[in-house]
């Protein structure tokens, strides 16, 4: 099989992609003897110039065998290669033959490189003649898909980063760039600071840390983002601020859709009102957005994860369209996608409604052409004649026993998917579940019947696809662990047994893309205008041989002969991919949520993402550091709601949904609307009790897209009742925790050479000791319990090592845990720490608290104390602790621990901040 070239030099540097978030960030790696211990963003990348966030710096923590998947097994026996292959083959023919092509299907991931991705569709819809393929982009961009479609006439997005920096107002709207795109964000800030007269509008309904640079923050009512823009497009009209050259010249559809959005009292206030926002704010917005030319709307999940997401995304176009204002350098409608890879999903065909390389089924001539190209024509069955389920209709599918085989690969649907309970009651009645997955710790692999070991970033080849259509290398560093074998190679050799050999022969990821390219250009000639009938063309890429590909630098599609060397922004000639040319503006009838809220489930939930963490943190949670910004599952809430439903800041709630519940320790904080709470979308089973944001999701989702409506549950909040808490900490390796799990509340949290697990529970326990000694495998051998109050402190030491710390109590009594993290990490206990251990802190040693700076591990009280002795600036506390100095991440948080201690200042003395 192929592997990564590992016999070179002792030490050498490579450039590679960053495999999480859609910024596509180029990463320098290098490898010393073979191990990888050092990375930084590569200068030359022109994603981000040299800049990381905190998960792409800490990648290299993330890599090990530890935990990671190493031997094929079917039906929970580790077996070889062959046998899983065979098992594989022989049960896909046997279902297929018996239930027909539709039995079988595919979900795949925007984490997949384009050329797994490739051989996979190729694999489903070209051979074993299933249109039920989807990908979890599904949940994720579909929706913008489906707009720029409508009105571009072809998925693409027209802009690109450097159209941020060039712009005069950049909107975003359902994006907390802050976080989800640090790199971009900072490229952002630049930019502010270079041009002063550049202005941000941030429209969420929360305050995110992207507020940190908006002039005017928007938070709006959840939903009401159509109506929003609707609003926009009727102001821009009545104040004859449309642009009637780039309308007539480009454009069709304008009657109709202002008539919709007249449809409803458009008046700012009667807007303002329906919105929930103050009328001059939305006018001033309305105000900016008209006066300026070089306008970027970068908007992402707030408007995509919606019931009416694909409306949302055409109101945001209308707009943009109306008043020309896309093309251009710093002006267009810019969706910001999530995954690494979720575009070149999309280039393959990815998605159960496309078939292949920006074709559709309905696309003219499209499956004749694909059949051809495929070289399936000769074959019974040939391709599907129509698209296919969408996630969630697949895994209903599957629940009505008409999908009875499934192969999962890159993804986590037993978390990531709305209604969690009934996805995961599909998963255990579908006869054969196939996964290709990477480490051993996932709640989906308790569902597979077969678990295929796939190889990880690091150790992958082939290329990725940014927001910004700029195709990078991913390239393999390191062999991949034990068995695990690439993606591509396990479709590959799966199809080899199925008797599809000759289709499937390729001996490198470079042979895919090389195919991949030729289906792009493949029947794609220009017309008499010199207009692609199909717009994702790279057919300038047809030809690199293996070291071409591996010197392959980041390119921007498409590349064709017409432009060789990419092309950073489309439609700049005003002409679109529809067949006349023009682009659509699309009437957009405001809808509510579908998911209504009642006196029984009265608050409206957010889902989404942390600084910190990848989805379902399967990778991120193996980087301690990680760990430390948001260590436990939460739920956001408004102050007057957490009164209202007495809940407390710090303490444990639940929060109750139509099929589901949500343990997680609750923030009180004014960052969250009144009526509505946040929760991440992180943590599964393997990592806490029960606070999977998909059990509180129902299944709604946008007729169009198929997207589900994630960002708009309806849930009830209480307090969970719990009478006690404990912190462990227990040493790498001392037991598997089972016995404590049946708490009524508990999260583990990986630390460096230990877990820290917080447990808390409903029953008063009687005596700790021998709780604890039932606990853990070695007893105490130190404690000090305070009888009168039930709290107690324990730990155990054996053989000069501390093997495990306890506290009964609440975590708010805790000390900064860095100190006995480090305990853990000795060999032989010092004398003079045992005496130490139970407080979990040196003397006069500073106890930081709890981590702000997860680069440099800069805790808030160290902070705020050099605040206090006037470091009052973000300038000053980056020269003194070096917080914030690197990614940049955390300076929004930095800002609001210096506003705090000036209104501590103002208004001493005050009981102790909420912002945690
Ligand atoms: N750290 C980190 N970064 C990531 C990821 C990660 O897991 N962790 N995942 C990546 C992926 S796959 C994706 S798709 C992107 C997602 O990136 P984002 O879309 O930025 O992420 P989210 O946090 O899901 O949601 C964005 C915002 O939408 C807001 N919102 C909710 N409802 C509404 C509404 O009705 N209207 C408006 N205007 N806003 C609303 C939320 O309050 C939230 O702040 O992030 C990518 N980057
Ligand atoms: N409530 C709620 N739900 C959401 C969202 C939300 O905002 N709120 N967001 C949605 C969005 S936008 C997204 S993108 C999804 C993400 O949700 P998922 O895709 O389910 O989440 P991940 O944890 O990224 O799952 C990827 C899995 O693939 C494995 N993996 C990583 N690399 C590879 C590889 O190269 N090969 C193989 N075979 N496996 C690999 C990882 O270990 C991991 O288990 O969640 C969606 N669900
Ligand atoms: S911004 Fe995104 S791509 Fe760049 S380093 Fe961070 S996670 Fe990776
Ligand atoms: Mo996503």
């Amino acid at each position: 099989m192929y592997q990564a070239n590992d016999s070179a030099p002792m030490s050498r540097q490579v450039k590679t992609t960053c495999p999480y978030c859609g910024v596509g960030c180029g990463v320098t790696a290098t490898l010393e003897k073979g191990t990888l211990n050092a990375l930084e963003g590569d200068r030359q990348h022109p994603a981000n110039y040299g800049r990381l966030c905190v998960k792409g710096s800490s990648l290299h923590e993330t890599l090990g065998q530890r935990g990671r998947l190493l031997r094929p097994r079917v039906d929970g026996v580790e077996v070889d290669w062959d046998t899983a292959l065979k098992a594989v083959a022989e049960r896909l023919t046997a279902i297929r033959s018996q239930q027909g092509n539709e039995s079988v299907a595919a979900y795949l991931s925007g984490q997949l490189l384009t050329e797994d991705y490739y051989v996979a569709n190729k694999l489903f819809k070209g051979f074993l003649g299933t249109p039920h393929l989807d990908t979890n982009s599904r949940l994720c961009m579909a929706s913008a898909v489906a707009g720029y479609k409508r009105a571009f006439g072809a998925d693409a997005v027209p802009c690109c980063y450097e159209d941020l920096e060039e712009a005069e107002l950049v909107v975003l709207v359902g994006s907390n760039l802050a976080w989800n795109h640090p790199v971009l964000y900072q490229r952002l800030k630049v930019a502010k600071t270079r041009n002063p007269l550049m202005r941000v509008v941030v429209i969420d309904p929360r305050v995110t840390d992207s507020c940190e640079i908006a002039d005017l923050y928007l938070g709006l009512k959840p939903g009401s983002d159509a109506c929003l823009f609707n609003g926009l497009l009727s102001w821009m009209a009545a104040r004859g601020k449309l642009d009637e050259v780039y309308l007539t010249r480009h454009t069709q559809g304008l009657e109709e859709t202002l008539a919709a959005a007249r449809e409803e009292e458009c008046s700012v206030a009667a807007v303002a009102a329906d919105c929930d926002l103050d009328p001059e704010r939305l006018e001033t917005f309305y105000y900016w957005f008209t006066s300026q030319l070089h306008v970027v709307t970068l908007y992402s999940q707030g408007i995509n994860q919606s019931s009416s997401g694909t409306d949302k995304c055409n109101a945001i176009i209308n707009c943009h369209l109306a008043g020309g204002k896309l093309g251009l350098p710093g002006a267009g409608p810019f969706s910001i996608t999530g995954q690494p890879n979720a575009m070149g999903g999309r280039e393959v065909g990815g998605l159960a409604n496309q078939l292949a390389a920006h074709m559709d089924y309905h696309t003219p001539g499209a499956i004749d052409r694909v059949t051809r190209f495929w070289a399936t024509d000769n074959l019974t069955p040939t391709l599907p004649n129509g698209p296919g389920h969408k996630a969630v209709e697949l895994f209903a599918a599957i629940e009505r026993g008409e999908v009875r085989a499934l192969w999962v690969m890159a993804t986590n649907p037993a978390v990531s998917l709305p209604d969690a309970a009934r996805v995961r009651a599909a998963l255990a009645r579908c006869p054969l579940v196939i996964v290709s997955e990477c480490v051993t710790n996932t709640d989906l692999l308790d569902y597979a019947d077969i678990v295929l070991p796939a190889s990880s970033w690091s150790e992958k080849d082939g290329t990725v696809t940014n927001s910004e259509r700029c195709i990078s290398r991913q390239r393999g560093l390191l062999p991949p662990p034990g068995e695990a074998r690439h993606d591509w190679w396990i479709i590959c050799e799966v199809a080899k047994r199925l008797g599809y050999g000759e289709a499937f022969a390729y001996a490198h990821p470079a042979e895919i893309f090389d195919e991949h390219a030729r289906l792009s250009g493949f029947e794609n000639a220009s017309d008499s205008t010199g207009t692609c009938k199909r717009l994702f063309d790279i057919s300038g890429l047809v030809g690199l041989d293996r070291d071409a590909f591996d010197a392959l630098a980041p390119i921007q599609w498409p590349v064709t002969a017409r432009a060789p060397q990419g092309t950073a922004r489309l439609f700049e000639d005003g002409r679109f991919a529809t067949d006349d040319g023009l682009a659509r503006l699309v009437p957009v009838r405001p809808r509510a949520p579908e998911q209504r809220l009642s006196a029984a489930r009265p608050l409206r939930l957010n889902t989404g993402r942390i600084r910190d963490q990848w989805h379902t943190m399967t990778r991120t949670a193996r980087a301690p550091r990680l760990m430390n910004h948001r260590a436990e599952p939460f739920i956001e809430v408004h102050p007057d709601d957490a009164l209202a439903c007495g809940v407390a800041d710090k303490r444990l709630a639940v929060l109750t949904g139509e099929a589901g519940e949500y343990r997680a320790r609750v923030r009180v904080t004014n960052a969250q609307r009144c009526g509505e709470v946040f929760v991440p979308m992180h943590w599964s089973d393997c990592f806490t009790r029960q606070a999977r944001s998909g059990a509180l999701i129902t299944g709604h989702t946008d007729p169009l897209s198929g997207q589900p409506e994630s960002k708009h549950g309806a849930v009830a909040l209480a307090p969970l009742a719990i009478v006690w808490e404990a912190t462990l900490l227990v040493t790498d390796g001392l037991t598997d925790a089972t016995l404590w799990c049946d708490s009524d509340y508990w999260t583990r949290i990986p630390m460096r050479g230990c877990q820290r697990w917080q447990l808390a529970g409903v029953q008063a326990e009687r005596d700790w000791l021998e709780r604890l000694a039932a606990w853990l495998p070695e007893s105490a051998t130190l404690w000090c319990e305070d009888a009168s109050d039930g709290r107690l402190r324990a730990a155990a030491v054996k053989n000069g090592r501390l093997r495990w710390w306890a506290m009964i109590g609440p975590p708010a009594e805790l000390p900064g845990l860095a100190w006995l993290e480090q305990r853990f990490n000795e060999t032989e206990l010092r004398v003079q720490y045992r005496s130490r251990l139970l407080a979990g802190c040196d003397d006069g040693a500073a106890d930081t608290g709890p981590t702000v700076c997860s680069c440099h591990q800069v805790g808030q009280r160290k902070i705020v104390s050099a605040i206090r002795e006037g470091d009052t600036s973000v300038e000053a506390l980056g020269a003194r602790l070096a917080c914030g100095t690197q990614c940049g991440s955390c300076i929004p948080e930095l800002k609001s621990l210096i506003e705090e201690e000036r209104a501590h200042e103002r208004t001493e003395p005050t009981p102790e901040s909420q912002v945690a």
